[in-house]
């Protein structure tokens, strides 16, 4: 098992379109454990493979209070989407500190593989449907700050900008 390190935003790399992945081998299955491992360290809720600097077509979640219920999904697609929208709170652990509202659909159904290669379908709600939508945004390379004005981005960037050069001293 291995800590993965997270990329920070702003961040060319995180603007990276993720690769579908061609096979669930040894090295997928390693991958979804360090990214697991780094997801609960990190004390997030999900985590996007562009997030860890790879560009393949995995995310990992768990929303679970006991951290108990670790989902791997690999070559996710969206194949059913709730007429409903809300706003929601999000965060990101590429994003740390920044916390802003973000419209999301209700419930989303997904397929993906899981660990094992096998095809399933998740039918997700609440904050599983939101983290979902929002990991699978990184693989497309859109953070939830695009979402977002301008303004409070550009905010955002120099925030982020001004903290690293600070950690640097
Ligand atoms: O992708 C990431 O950066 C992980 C992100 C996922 C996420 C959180 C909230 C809404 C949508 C997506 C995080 O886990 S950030 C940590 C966080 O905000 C959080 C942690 C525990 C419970 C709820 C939120
Ligand atoms: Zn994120």
């Amino acid at each position: 098992m291995a800590l993965l390190p997270i990329l920070c935003y702003p961040d060319a790399r995180l603007h990276t379109v993720a690769k579908a992945v061609p096979e669930v081998d040894s090295r997928i299955r390693q991958l979804a454990k360090d990214m697991l491992e780094t997801m609960y360290e990190a004390s997030g809720i999900g985590l996007a493979a562009t997030q860890i600097d790879v560009h393949q077509r995995v995310i990992v979640a768990d929303v679970s209070q006991e951290h108990d219920q670790p989902l791997v999904l690999i070559n996710p697609e969206l194949v059913w989407t709730s007429p409903g929208t809300h706003m929601n709170e999000e965060g990101c652990l590429s994003v740390p500190g920044i916390y802003d509202g973000v419209e999301r659909f209700d419930a989303v159904h997904v397929r993906a593989l899981d660990a094992q290669g096998a095809s399933r379908v998740i039918e997700a709600t609440g904050l599983l449907s939101v983290c979902i939508q929002h990991e699978m945004d990184h693989l497309l390379g859109k953070v939830f700050v695009e979402y977002l004005s301008p303004l409070k981005r550009n905010r955002i960037k120099t925030k982020m900008l001004k903290a690293r050069r600070e950690d640097a001293r």
